[in-house]
């Protein structure tokens, strides 16, 4: 392994997302190839929600390999790392870019984009941008689908840990057990709900509370925890609260430290998933999921949701593709998903062979091992 330093700098603008990605590429790259990582997060209060053994009082502290440091204002002189992340184009602190203007050899300087299949990031994905006053080069490294861009986020072992999962009826059970699950009824399906609030709910929820199979909604306390209260006529809820109405059985779940989260992805038979990196993890769950992506004022986000939707569904059958694509636009356009919920059921079995195959495609892409590339090239 070799002796190589990394800062990874991350402002929290909203929800998990930003913490979430810069604390799986952290680990990743500490625990997977040894290197010395520093996270530098302004929001520690977010970030305890997906490491909960961190503790928001302690400026500095080592969680899982990686040394997790508070961005606060007044930032302390450091030596710079070899390879500096920014992510999503926070800004770097003057004095910490002064520094790594007067390295005797400049760190390499990467600007972690979010994700997006719209065919320009594979242009721009690793172009320079010189500093305008200092000599330091920053340069854009985009995730992406294709090989052309940064690839994704996975960890070494998942898959195989993931197909030891599925392939374990035992394992399931026991998870089922730990959240309180009874034994699966004929024909339920299990569905795992992580969304932002949602006009389309209240059409969705009632979908399957009247449709023909029990659904059991494994929902994580958060955003969308109120509407689905309201529709089951209560104030208010919390994890462990279970709430029943026809065929439609939801299970309140506590919010899992990151780690844990995978299992639930892996163990429904389909998934709600959100913003960037829950919908990544969806992916290598190689199970059917459904996608609500991070709202932006301006309608862009619907542009990206496109450009995803065309590459995923490029292999469906034309039912197929139109069944996914018909929920998918009426859950981020707050349309009734009711409608479209049946014939994304119908599809189900085409569905779940083509998550496999996708997950399988696109795990020859690995974001950390091409980012490491990436740096020692330029290094
Ligand atoms: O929280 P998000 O809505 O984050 C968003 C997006 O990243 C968006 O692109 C960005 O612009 C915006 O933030 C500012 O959704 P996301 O990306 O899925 O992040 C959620 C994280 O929470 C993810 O790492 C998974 C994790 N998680 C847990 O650790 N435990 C849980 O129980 C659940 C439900 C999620």
């Amino acid at each position: 392994m070799r002796n190589e330093s990394c800062d990874i700098f991350c402002n929290v603008v909203d929800n998990y997302g930003d913490i979430g990605v810069c604390w799986r590429l952290a680990r990743q790259l500490a625990n997977e190839h040894g290197q010395a990582v520093r996270l530098w997060v302004d929001d520690l209060a977010s970030f305890q929600r997906l490491c909960p053994e961190a503790d928001v009082m302690l400026e500095r502290q080592l969680c899982r390999g990686v040394e997790v440091r508070h961005w606060s204002a007044g930032f302390p002189a450091v030596e710079p790392a070899d390879l500096v992340i920014e992510a999503f184009a926070c800004k770097l602190p003057p004095t910490y870019l002064a520094a790594m203007a007067a390295r005797k050899t400049a760190p390499v300087w990467v600007n972690l984009e979010y994700l997006s299949a719209e065919a320009w990031v594979e242009g721009c994905h690793k172009l320079p941008s010189p500093h305008p006053n200092l000599p330091l080069t920053r340069y854009f490294f985009f995730p992406g689908f294709t090989g052309k861009t940064g690839g994704l986020l996975l960890e070494r072992d998942l898959l195989a840990r993931r197909d030891a999962f599925q392939s374990d009826a035992e394992a399931q059970q026991r998870y089922w057990s730990s959240l309180g699950l009874p034994e699966r009824q004929a024909g339920e399906l299990r569905v795992s709900l992580f969304g932002y609030e949602n006009a389309a709910m209240e059409g969705l929820l009632t979908a399957w509370e009247q449709g023909d199979r029990p659904v059991t909604c494994l929902l994580p306390e958060g955003r969308s925890l109120p509407q689905v209260a309201t529709f089951f006529g209560q104030q208010a809820g919390k994890a462990g609260a279970v709430w029943q109405r026809g065929r439609l059985r939801v299970h309140v779940l506590p919010f899992v430290e990151q780690e844990r989260y995978d299992e639930l992805l892996w163990a429904c038979d389909c998934n709600f998933v959100r913003g960037e990196d829950s919908c990544v993890r969806a992916q290598w769950a190689a199970k059917p999921f459904i996608w609500q992506i991070y709202p932006q004022h301006d309608g862009v986000h619907l542009e990206k949701l496109r450009a995803f939707m065309n590459l995923y569904c490029d292999r469906l059958s034309q039912q197929a593709s139109q069944a996914v694509q018909a929920l998918w636009l009426d859950w981020n356009c707050g349309n009734s998903a009711g409608p479209a919920w049946p014939a994304f059921l119908s599809c189900r079995e085409e569905l779940q062979a083509q998550a496999r195959d996708w997950a399988q495609r696109l795990s020859g892409n690995n974001l950390a091992l091409n980012l490491l590339d990436f740096f020692h090239q330029v290094a």
